[in-house]
């Protein structure tokens, strides 16, 4: 990707040149054009998976960052929530106006161009996100009013050709600026639906519009180089007809990876299923329990509108947010909040307000600790009175509701472990550990220290592990028929079990992409003595052995699926395993990940596995 960093500087320089001569062009368009991307693998012989997103380099970042800004700003925010009917009627809804309302498209245009959002500040906006504790951005590109906030190549629907606002000004290179001098990441929010463009609604002119988004999507990865793309607008729906199909999704997630491999893209690129891009996307909900298969983040509204909308004043306290972030982290995810600034681009203040009371709390006393870099464990049950999360060997016990003075707050352990420390983050009282029926009762000698949440802190003794293994892979047959029959085609030592072969892809090219099977044979070797959950997601038949005894039988053929099966393992011993995995026709995936109260849900690496 050097060339993309090269042109963006060069962009800077132009950017900086057309701010003293007004008269020369859009930066954009005065760049030269970059060589066309790389064309991706594909056909048999193709697995399309990138790598491991619970492991990889790739998404590190996103995994310890744990906290967002999603900014919903557009065409429809100058509208601040309310339309008024040519009646003198009023109709209220934000982004979504265009519809709910029914605003013909002339009047919608109408209005968009009276647009100027003159006081849009990267700098505070990027200001408030790091304020609050957040450590990247998502800002709308273009919503479902097909309005792109970026001059685009493509068309004239977009903020400098239809709008009031200065045309030499581009806020998405002003927010990436402002990002990248705070160390912020930056990704861009993107509809495939697209209420708009005329070519979009009729298959036979879909693949003109699908010519113009592909070359929107280059366009923002060239010029501002994100560090996430995240798609919406992916559902099938009416007014107008969307007919993205989860072969679109294939499609353009190989056209993705060949523009920068280093993206991070939501599963809303394709159809939301566990196999769809890098994160599963929880919309105004927190999953109860940490998701199976897939990375998550919940995306949440800070009031009940993603778009700015002026008489929405049902704002969510700071405690709410708090509360809200250390569930999320707890159970593995990622939390982006949403901020709609208004038609001149402010963000509201009622938002601002609540985003620094939030950062105060992650500020203090190393209470961040229980989020960045934390995550999941499953050495201890959820318990009902708050949220824990591990991070090395601290566990973070975030107490929601404190007990009565003298009471005990009750942990259930799922594996032995010991706890060598125990304190009050903010505070010197003491916390009394005693062994108490299934785990531990934690005693604090003394009151909360914040009404949102108080951490405990709790330095342990893991459960052993036994050294990382030094293995190579498993022995891996694959056979050009749907039924493991004859002489297999191909035999090979598999590092991984981490196949998305989608439409075209197949274990060989030898192999078709439709009607094969493959068997895993050789064995795993755990690092804890502890029950593992074997997960499999799949897509069309699997059925996992260990040790001869079967753990998953998932053999009626599916979509893409998730299925587990728990067993007792030893630690360092190598258990024997086999796999048997078919593709009918469709779509072809299969990965095979582990997790266990010491072990965080991951692909199960190679150096576990053994050929034999
Ligand atoms: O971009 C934000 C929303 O606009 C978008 N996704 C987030 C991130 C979103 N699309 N659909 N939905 C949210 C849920 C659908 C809600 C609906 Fe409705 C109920 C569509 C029509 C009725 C909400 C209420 C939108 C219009 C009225």
């Amino acid at each position: 990707m050097h060339h993309r960093r090269r042109r963006l500087r060069l962009l800077g320089v132009v950017a900086a040149l057309s701010a003293l001569l007004p008269t020369v062009g859009n930066p954009v368009t005065a760049a030269a054009k970059p060589p066309a991307p790389t064309r991706p693998a594909a056909g048999p012989g193709t697995n399309h998976a990138t790598d491991d997103p619970f492991t990889a380099e790739r998404t590190s970042w996103w995994r310890q960052d744990r906290f967002g800004m999603f900014i919903h700003f557009g065409a429809y925010s100058n509208l601040e929530g309310e339309y008024t009917r040519p009646d003198g009627t009023v109709c209220r809804n934000a982004e979504w106006i265009k519809r709910e309302c029914a605003i013909p498209n002339d009047a919608y245009e109408k209005q968009a161009a009276t647009f100027n959002p003159a006081d849009f500040d990267a700098e505070a906006i990027v200001k408030a996100a790091q304020d609050a504790g957040q450590r990247y951005i998502v800002i709308t590109a273009k919503h479902h009013d097909g309005y792109a906030m970026w001059p685009t190549r493509q068309n004239t629907w977009n903020l400098r050709d239809h709008s009031s606002f200065d045309p030499h000004r581009d806020i998405l290179a002003e927010l990436k600026t402002a990002a990248d001098a705070a160390g912020i990441k930056l990704g861009f929010y993107y509809s495939i639906w697209d209420w708009h463009d005329p070519d979009f609604a009729d298959p036979e002119t879909f693949p003109r519009y699908k010519k113009r988004m592909y070359g929107q999507l280059e366009e923002l990865v060239d010029t501002y180089d994100p560090a996430l793309l995240w798609f919406d607008g992916e559902w099938d729906a009416d007014n107008p007809a969307n007919t993205w199909s989860r072969r679109d999704g294939a499609d353009l997630q190989a056209y993705l990876h060949g523009l920068d491999p280093k993206l991070i893209v939501n599963n809303r690129v394709g159809k939301r299923e566990v196999v769809d891009g890098d994160f599963g996307t929880p919309e105004q909900e927190i999953p109860t329990e940490p998701v199976d298969g897939q990375l998550w983040e919940s995306c949440m509204t800070l009031n009940d509108h993603w778009g700015f909308a002026r008489y929405d004043t049902h704002w969510k306290s700071s405690a709410t947010i708090v509360r809200n972030l250390l569930q999320v982290a707890a159970r593995g995810g990622n939390y982006l909040l949403n901020v709609g600034p208004d038609s001149r681009g402010r963000i509201p203040q009622a938002s601002v307000d609540r985003l620094r009371e939030t950062g105060r709390w992650l500020g203090a006393h190393g209470q961040g600790d229980a989020v960045y870099g934390a995550g999941h464990t499953g050495l201890v049950a959820e318990p009902a009175w708050g949220a824990v999360s591990r991070r090395g060997d601290e566990l973070y016990a975030s107490v929601l509701s404190w007990p009565a003075p003298g009471k005990p707050l009750h942990l259930t352990a799922k594996a032995p472990f010991t706890v060598t420390a125990a304190t009050v983050l903010g505070s010197s009282q003491r916390v009394a550990v005693t062994a108490a029926g299934d785990g531990f009762d934690l005693t604090p000698s003394g009151a909360a220290t914040d009404p949102a949440a108080s951490v405990l802190r709790l330095t342990i003794k893991p459960p052993p592990a036994a050294p990382a293994g030094t293995g190579t892979g498993l022995t891996a047959q694959s056979w050009a028929n749907g039924s493991f029959t004859g002489p297999p085609s191909v035999t090979t030592v598999d590092p991984t079990v981490n196949k998305s072969y989608r439409f075209d892809g197949s274990p060989d090219p030898t192999i078709p992409a439709d009607h094969f099977s493959t068997r895993w044979t050789g064995s795993i070797q755990p690092r804890f003595d502890e029950t593992y959950t074997l997960t499999t997601v799949s897509d069309d038949t699997v059925r996992l052995w260990i040790d001869g005894r079967p753990v998953i039988d998932s053999a009626t053929p599916h979509g893409p699926r998730v299925d587990k099966g728990t067993v007792a393992l030893t630690a360092g011993h190598r258990h024997r395993i086999r796999i048997d995995y078919t593709e009918g026709t469709g779509e072809a995936h299969l990965k095979l990940l582990w997790s266990s109260p010491s072990q965080p849900q991951q692909i199960v690496p190679q150096r576990q596995l053994h050929t034999r």
